[in-house]
């Protein structure tokens, strides 16, 4: 009797899985510009060890731009081949990079060809064509099942890079995302699952009970 409740439970439980989130519920852009990441957060940290945020903004009809307190990153045009260029101009040294474009409603795209994520069109991989490269390049926070786009690009320089080391440019391309529901009906059946649950893991206990 013990195994027909427990097989039952798994049963269920296992069904609750239609209701998560299609991995396909994603909409993209190939051709974004410097302007269409507004909301990115750029995280730039230093060799001392402190690091500041800022939130990449419109500065132009192609153009945009995170600004710090003695540094800035920016974009003027298709980011399939416009650069993104760090300037510095403080003391001390950079040590890392971070770009999150989630808040931004983008990815990057490091695949050339074949364009695996559909409506990403060709990517471009990170290559930097002035300044100092960076030691350490790490791609993070991939969306969807293919391995070509992602949210967080991290950087690092073990001995960081100073004013005269900048700017750094750099290419890699974005692509624009949007969710196909953003704000999607909430679903109840989860809930009617978990009081169905309920009820056997109680039934269960009652009939373990009575043994
Ligand atoms: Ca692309």
């Amino acid at each position: 009797m013990k195994g027909f409740w427990v097989g039952l439970v798994l049963a269920i439980a296992g069904s609750s899985s239609v209701f998560t989130a299609p991995a396909s519920g994603f909409t993209f852009k190939s051709d974004i510009t410097g302007a269409d990441m507004v909301g990115m957060e750029i995280e730039v940290g230093f060799l001392d060890g402190s690091s500041e945020l800022a939130i990449w903004q419109v500065t132009g009809a192609d153009s945009g731009s995170a600004i710090g307190t003695d540094w800035n990153l920016s974009v003027n045009g298709d980011t399939l081949s416009a650069p993104w260029d760090l300037s510095y101009t403080g003391d001390g040294a950079i040590r890392s990079l971070y770009i999150d474009t989630s808040l931004g409603n983008a990815v990057f795209d490091w695949v050339f060809l074949p364009e695996l994520t559909p409506e990403t069109g060709s990517g471009n991989d990170f290559v930097s064509s002035s300044g100092t490269k960076p030691n350490v390049l790490s791609y993070n926070n991939f969306v969807g099942n293919f391995g070509d786009i992602f949210t967080l690009l991290k950087v690092y320089w073990y001995d960081g890079i100073t004013k005269s080391e900048t700017p750094f440019t750099f290419s890699i391309d974005t692509d624009g995302i949007e969710r196909l529901d953003p704000d999607p009906e909430p679903v109840p059946e989860p809930t009617a699952t978990l009081g169905i649950l309920g009820a056997l893991v109680l039934g269960t206990v009652s009939l373990r009970k009575k043994k």
